[in-house]
């Protein structure tokens, strides 16, 4: 019988309705939900594409491990018992701290692995947890814990209600939105300028998102904080601070002026790349708009001055008065509010071993794994165990992470590929596909740009002995804790509640226990008529839950070193940082730099198996400005060799006035060629790795997050022969 099964798509942050239509066990089409009230439709080409990855036939459908012949399939209990055996071995011979977790990015778009994973780390008792965040947005989160008193509560630009929004190192066009959860952005940004308002771009690409836009300017890479230090300068100058209602509650306000004093449009003007007119006007127009935002991302987070380029933005924000004002950057108020429900973040409680850097929110720098399983001594992890990530292909230096994994005593992947980093796995553990799972969104709903739940049925019953993230994580949690008893009685109850009603009972107790309690929900009064899973399950096409409202101070998370609930407008360390800034104005800048760039049909390093997302022309091509290529006696199509200084990929190259000259553009997440991989349509389009030339040597010193935009590089035709 044919059916249809309303879901969001789990593939990126804009979390769009879909409906999955079915036949038997087929799905004979994807569609956007028109009813669905975040997306009212929308979808992107990725969305047809977990029907290939439910077909995917290279897709891992049992645990297998590695044997001195070859892959060899084994019975979930005997896999279980393996993956613990060898992590219990490893911590028994060289302390907790020998065995390391890396959670990818998948992890956020999947109730259980985002609920269990905890279990699983608690379990493990490791101070080494690594993640995709210190590849991505953790300089935004550190400044969210210094200014707003919690890693979890971010800022989010009221894209419906803004009318000029100032768009830095994003190409939301392409990627749907980060730390934004706005279906259909090409129409948000036209509705922008229908309403009379702006959208300025500055970017070393003119990207998808700039063609939409009023504006577009080249900015250097790794500038933005001199562009922001700039505009943050001339509003000072020209007395047009207004924080407004936010003024009772923000502190330091006369320290970011001090810390701005050096930066006049003239003196950072040469190094960004942008006359010092250009920076006035942007300024002037920033602080005359009614309502304005500006919003970074990945160019922003992922340079050296991630942290205090964040930093920068938060502050233009607020010092004109657009914190938690519609049209300003707003915080969302989430149906399970993961900031109540959590401890506060914390940073600073231990170190990294090798680079010292602090642990923020319990992890270390991913930038920091390598050199962590190579460098012997106390804490050297001998041990990992990676859920839904591919750290080979997605950090930097992946090709020497990927020769530490394979001196790794114990390798566990979670995963359904076998891929560049689980190929060095000793066992696998692949959980079933995404439509063969209940989903909600827990994380995304905290950067919506409107409020809303969405519960998504799983499509398809699992088939017969499959196992879920979440069953995955609680099995070998509770192994690892009968082996080791490394929980407490709290967290030990908690496991022995779980194993007894099965994970996925678990999860939608939770779940509903956690709407109950929400500002939307009925507390455990059944007469009133608030948010509960049962009402969210009948509501098919999710609930709308109102726009952004103003909520500060009242909602800034209570945090330990202040009582009042206050804005820090300067912390410390960033304003320490803004010495560094001014040093680097007498640096002499690189001739050549090279910053990343992702395409509509890719999800990171996993969608390249997935036959619709690789049709069309070769996309892992690298982008350079014709004049940079003719000073180097390259022509159209031509071949060229990139050297960084930890690594060599040789490349197509494509001529484009599209990107700055002295800028140099490669996507990430390509390079399936290792021996080894079982990815047949993805070994096809192999590519190479931008990551094999980015260098763990850099990182944003104060978050630890790696740099991944704007670093040096060598080009020069293939020698031929
Ligand atoms: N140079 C450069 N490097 C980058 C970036 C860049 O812009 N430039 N971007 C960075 C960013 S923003 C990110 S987030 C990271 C991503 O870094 P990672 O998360 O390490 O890499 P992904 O490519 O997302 O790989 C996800 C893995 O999860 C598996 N997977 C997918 N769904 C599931 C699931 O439901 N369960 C399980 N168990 N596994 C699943 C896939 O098979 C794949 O192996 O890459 C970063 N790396
Ligand atoms: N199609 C697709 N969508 C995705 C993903 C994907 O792989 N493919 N990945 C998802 C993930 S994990 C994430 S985190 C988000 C990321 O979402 P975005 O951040 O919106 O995506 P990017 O394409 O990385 O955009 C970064 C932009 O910064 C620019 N840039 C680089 N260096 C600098 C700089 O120094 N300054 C300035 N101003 N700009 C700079 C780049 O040219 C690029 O346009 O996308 C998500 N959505
Ligand atoms: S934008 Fe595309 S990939 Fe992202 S959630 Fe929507 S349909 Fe899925
Ligand atoms: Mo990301």
């Amino acid at each position: 019988m044919p059916r249809v099964v309303y879901r969001t798509c789990t593939l990126c942050e804009a979390c769009c309705g879909i409906e999955v239509h079915v036949d038997g066990g087929c799905v004979t089409a994807i569609a956007g939900d028109q009813h669905d009230p975040s997306s009212q439709g929308y979808i992107c080409a990725k969305a047809g594409a977990l029907k290939d990855l439910h077909e995917d036939p290279d897709r891992l459908r049992q645990p297998i491990r590695r044997t001195a012949t070859g892959w060899e399939p084994l019975s979930w209990r005997d896999a279980f018992a393996y993956a613990a055996e060898g992590i219990l071995a490893a911590q028994r011979r060289h302390g907790n701290d020998a065995v390391a977790i890396y959670l990818g990015e998948p992890v956020v778009h999947n109730l259980g692995a985002l609920l269990f994973g905890e279990t699983l780390v608690a379990a493990l008792g490791t101070k080494k947890r690594f993640s995709a965040n210190s590849l991505d947005q953790f300089p935004k989160q550190l400044v969210c814990h210094w200014m707003y008193g919690s890693g979890l509560f971010v800022s989010v630009p009221d894209v419906d209600r803004t009318d000029y929004m100032l768009i830095l190192g994003a190409n939301p066009v392409v990627s749907n939105g980060s730390l934004m959860t706005a279906p259909g952005m090409p129409a948000r940004l036209r509705r922008i300028r229908e309403r009379g308002g702006r959208v300025v771009v500055i970017d070393p690409r003119h990207t998808e998102t700039a063609r939409l836009a009023d504006e577009h300017h080249f900015i250097r890479p790794g500038t933005d904080p001199l562009l922001l230090a700039a505009l943050i300068h001339i509003l000072f100058a020209e007395g047009r601070i207004r924080t407004g209602r936010l003024g009772a509650f923000v502190d330091g306000l006369a320290v970011v002026e001090q810390a701005v004093a050096a930066f006049a449009p003239e003196a950072a003007s040469e190094r960004v790349g942008i006359g010092p007119e250009t920076i006035r006007a942007i300024a002037r127009a920033f602080a005359d708009a009614p309502r304005a935002v500006c919003y970074g991302r990945m160019g922003t987070n992922t340079v050296p001055f991630g942290t205090t380029t964040s930093w920068l933005i938060e502050v233009l924000n607020i010092i004109t008065g657009n914190l938690d004002r519609p049209g300003g950057a707003m915080f969302a108020n989430p149906p399970v509010d993961v900031i109540r429900l959590q401890p506060p973040t914390q940073r600073g409680r231990w170190r990294s071993r090798t680079r010292g850097t602090p642990e923020f929110m319990g992890e270390l720098p991913t930038a920091t794994l390598a050199e962590e399983i190579e460098t012997p001594g106390d804490g050297q992890i001998r041990a990992l165990v990676t859920l839904a990530g591919n750290p080979v292909l997605s950090s930097p230096a992946g090709h020497r992470l990927s020769d530490a994994l394979r001196t790794l005593d114990h390798l566990v992947s979670i995963d359904f590929y076998l891929n560049e980093t689980t190929r060095h796995a000793h066992v696998i553990l692949p959980p079933v596909g995404p439509l063969e799972r209940d989903h909600f969104d827990v994380a995304f709903q905290l950067f919506a740009v409107r409020n809303g739940a969405h519960w998504s049925p799983a499509v398809f019953d699992p088939p017969p002995d499959a196992r879920s993230d979440a069953d995955i994580l609680v099995a070998l949690a509770s192994r690892l804790h009968w082996g080791r008893g490394g929980l407490g009685r709290v967290q030990a109850l908690a496991l022995r509640a779980l194993l007894a009603l099965g994970s996925e009972r678990a999860s939608r107790i939770a779940l509903d226990l956690a709407l109950r309690a929400s500002p939307y929900g009925n507390g455990i009064r059944p007469w009133r008529n608030g948010l509960t899973l049962k009402r969210l399950r009948r509501a098919v096409h999710g609930v709308d839950l109102g726009p952004l409202q103003p909520s500060l101070p009242d909602r800034l998370p209570a945090r330990a070193d202040r009582g009042a609930r206050r804005i820090e407008l300067a912390p410390r360390e960033v304003v320490a940082d803004m010495a560094r800034l001014r040093e680097s104005l007498a640096h002499r800048p690189p001739a050549l730099v090279l910053i990343g760039r992702r395409e509509a049909r890719t999800v990171n390093s996993w969608s390249h198996n997935l036959p619709s997302l690789v049709t069309g022309p070769l996309r892992c091509v690298l982008d350079m400005h014709p004049a940079d290529a003719a000073a180097r006696g390259i022509g159209p199509g031509d071949r060229v060799r990139i050297s960084s200084r930890v690594g060599v990929v040789e490349v197509p190259v494509r001529l484009t006035n599209g990107v700055m000259p002295g800028v140099v553009v490669l996507p990430h997440g390509y390079g399936h060629r290792g021996d080894g991989i079982q990815l047949a349509v993805a070994a096809a389009h192999a590519g190479v790795s931008i990551n094999d030339l980015t260098d763990p040597a850099e990182i944003d010193p104060l978050s630890g997050n790696a740099v991944l935009n704007g670093f040096p590089v060598r080009i020069e035709p293939r020698p031929r022969g």
